[in-house]
């Protein structure tokens, strides 16, 4: 029986932080069983204790006890039992004790916690379950019985982009022995000793070490440090790179390695032979993880890994599915790269690969869309589907603090399927990451959630409680419910960012969101000012002028500031409320602008935000790519993976005024491949003109300089080769004159 406590005395007594009572819908991930004793009646945290425990049987969960309460007697009344299974001192038990690996139960009365693990890692959550009903005040007499729903719960370091930092990757840690998950798979993009060109290499010493110090903290958390290599964009099919890759392997482990993985992803050419992949990896699984005795099942990640992208009659995953050890676990990111989860999604893979998917989940991954920051609630994945996958990790943005609020939730989401509340979870996640100021960051993350639109075409709702509000406003700018009510909340944005920018609580986290806060306030400012533009239209009002000029300067601002901070070169700048707040903003402004210039016969700017630019493709993966100006410079979005492009297919860009082309710079990663594609100037759409394209030998930059035509509107690359072809699309540059 599920019981959960109603938490009345919080609603009584206003929030205080301590109960007088356990609440069990506090406990994180939510407990599957929790159980008050019928009387009803609470202790207090005991002040001493004696532990009872077999010497040395669950030794990091003994270390988290003692630092929880410090005041281990001998000689108290008050007995704390701990232990696992089989131990003597947790005997009396044993048929308590839930069957699931990592499971445990834990008793408590009057006189006694009793915390039984199912091993020493179920020892281990117990008392971190027991740390929370500590840190809320009294404990009530009750017993709990808790177990997680999926064996491999976590995180997988998958991204592009700058890898986690040595400190932040100790304080992720923490926090994933904290929150119950039991898996980090270290696997950076940019990492070169997890990819090429130097998977074959052992790390240098420093990196040797930090590593080794990331096992250590992963141990004391009861995490399985997965060391992962990225071998396939080079790899040779010979005894040398196969020795080479056992080689890095057996150093990894001389490190303390004892669960690795391989991944096959984002490659193209000799490597993606599944034949030959497999066979590389059984012989790995025979020849060094199984012959090692302390080491976890391997993991793969294969080339094809995700339906949208897998050709099953080319029959990459059955192969993969028919030949490889059955011990040995699939990665699988869903139906797209970028997927939430559902039972059609395991129904489709699972019996493909002949066992049951681990999930890559990549959530909240932001390596596409840079100029987002992801802080929106985790939902999308389907409950009930639990015992059709082995393993559920997500691969996070390289601001490793602000993705705590996904991760948070990926790991209530992965304990406890059926009844994971995606808001109910955020909410607490932000509790936990920003205790002092909770309320604020939730303003703020509430309007910083959504993608913006990206080549994956997955989004992320946003602004969700303003939507109704915002909507009415759309409809009908002489609305007066809805201008205060948004213009409120534009006040409420701003004080959020005003109080996050000098919070000192967690510098860390705050550092990473600086850009988009100073965003977040410049958007709040800008909301106050349109609606207060449609207030003194009236014209009772004089202000109008000056709340005009000040949302002027405020978009100036803005895009001042997209153009300066978070300059990477994938997708530049700083994005908030990008979903429906801040078109919402632009649309009233230019209502308002231009009700107020036929009013007074004026001439003031309507536009708000404006693109000449658009793209189309008949590349699949491209069709949705963004495209955007920055000074003279015309950028399409790069992308992270293999484009696959249909023979005759083409990309286009079009401007809505003629301009000069002068040249453009591309990189689609493969020397050579210049020659498969032409490209073409336009200035009405269907009278064009050819332009050479050079590429040096064995390198990957390709150029073109437009010969000058200052009417031109369209240019366009198109694939001639006559049979689909695999690029990279890491660069496409078109530099404009006015
Ligand atoms: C990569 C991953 C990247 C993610 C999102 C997998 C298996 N591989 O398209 O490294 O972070 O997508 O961009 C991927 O997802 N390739």
């Amino acid at each position: 029986m599920k019981h959960y406590l109603f938490p009345l005395f919080c609603m009584v007594w206003g929030a205080t932080p301590m109960l007088a009572q356990t609440d069990a819908s506090l406990l994180q991930p939510k407990v599957q069983e929790f159980e008050l004793s019928k009387n009803e009646k609470t202790v207090a945290v005991p002040s001493s204790y004696q532990l009872v425990l077999t010497e040395g049987s669950c030794p990091h969960a003994a270390e988290a006890l003692k630092q929880l309460l410090p005041n281990k007697q001998e000689k108290t009344a008050f007995k704390i039992i701990l232990g696992k299974k089989g131990d003597k001192a947790v005997k009396k038990y044993a048929k308590k004790i839930p069957s699931h690996k990592e499971g445990y139960y834990i008793e408590v009365d009057d006189h006694c916690i009793v915390i039984a693990g199912a091993d020493a890692r179920g020892a281990f959550y117990g008392v971190q379950t027991l740390t929370q009903m500590v840190r809320q005040g009294d404990l009530s007499l009750c017993t709990i019985e808790d177990y997680p729903d999926i064996a491999f719960r976590g995180v997988v370091e998958g991204f592009y982009g700058t890898p986690w930092s040595h400190e932040a990757r100790m304080r992720q840690l923490t926090f994933y022995g904290r929150n119950k998950m039991n898996t980090y798979i270290y696997g950076p993009k940019d990492d070169p000793y997890h990819s090429s060109p130097n998977w074959r290499k052992p790390y240098p010493e420093k990196e040797a070490a930090q590593i080794h110090a990331l096992i250590e903290q992963a141990a004391r958390n009861e995490v399985n440090f997965v060391w992962a290599i990225h071998p396939g964009k080079d790899i040779k099919w010979t005894e040398a790179d196969r020795d080479a890759l056992l080689q890095k392997f057996e150093a990894m482990y001389q490190l303390g390695v004892r669960s690795f993985a391989v991944f096959f992803d984002d490659i193209s050419g000799d490597g993606t032979d599944p034949v030959r992949q497999a066979e590389l990896l059984n012989y790995i699984d025979t020849h060094f993880i199984q012959q090692k005795h302390d080491v976890t099942p391997l993991v793969m990640c294969p080339t094809e890994y995700n339906k949208s992208w897998s050709d099953v009659k080319g029959g990459y995953l059955t192969t993969l599915g028919k030949m490889l050890n059955p011990s040995i676990q699939i990665m699988w990111t869903g139906d797209r790269v970028i997927a939430c989860i559902d039972k059609p999604t395991l129904d489709w893979i699972n019996p493909l690969i002949q066992r049951k998917a681990y999930i890559w989940w990549n959530f909240p991954v932001n390596d596409y869309v840079r100029d987002h920051l992801l802080l929106g609630p985790v939902y999308g994945n389907a409950k009930g589907i639990q015992d059709e996958m082995s393993g559920f990790v997500s691969n996070p943005m390289e601001h490793a603090e602000s993705s705590k609020i996904s991760l948070y939730s990926v790991a209530d989401y992965t304990w406890n399927l059926d009844t994971y509340d995606s808001i109910q979870s955020w909410k607490h996640a932000i509790q936990d990451l920003l205790p002092q100021k909770a309320a604020y960051l939730e303003t703020f993350a509430t309007h910083c959630s959504d993608l913006g639109a990206n080549g994956h075409g997955f989004r992320r709702d946003e602004s969700v409680p303003l939507q109704p509000m915002l909507k009415v406003l759309a409809q009908d700018m002489n609305t007066p419910e809805a201008v205060d009510s948004v213009l409120r909340e534009c006040m409420r944005l701003e004080t959020a960012c005003d109080v996050l920018l000098a919070d000192n609580e967690n510098p860390a986290l705050i550092h990473e969101m600086r850009p988009w806060l100073k965003q977040g306030k410049l958007l709040g400012e800008y909301g106050q000012c349109v609606l207060q533009m449609v207030k003194a239209l009236d014209g009772k009002d004089a202000a109008f002028m000056t709340y005009y000029d000040r949302a002027r300067a405020l978009q100036t601002l803005m895009y001042e500031l997209d153009m300066t901070e978070n300059q990477n070169p994938y997708q530049p700048g700083v994005k908030v409320g990008s979903l429906i707040l801040l078109p919402t903003l632009n649309q009233v402004y230019t209502q308002v602008t231009s009700t107020y210039n036929a009013q007074h016969k004026t001439h003031l700017e309507t536009k708000a935000e404006y693109n000449p630019y658009t793209l189309t493709s008949d590349v699949p993966q491209l069709k949705t790519q963004v495209v955007r100006a920055r000074h003279q410079y015309v950028n399409v979005s790069p992308s992270n993976e293999v484009i696959k492009w249909p023979a005759g297919a083409m990309l286009q860009i079009a401007v809505d005024q003629p301009v000069r082309f002068e040249a453009l710079t591309m990189d689609l990663g493969t020397p050579g491949v210049a020659s498969q594609f032409t490209l073409e100037v336009s200035s009405n759409g269907e009278e064009w003109k050819s332009v050479s394209l050079s590429q040096a030998a064995e390198k990957t930059e390709i150029t073109a300089s437009i010969p000058t035509d200052a009417s031109l509107k369209f240019i366009r690359l198109t694939h001639k080769s006559g049979q689909e072809t695999q690029v990279y699309f890491k660069k496409f540059t078109l530099k404009v004159q006015k």
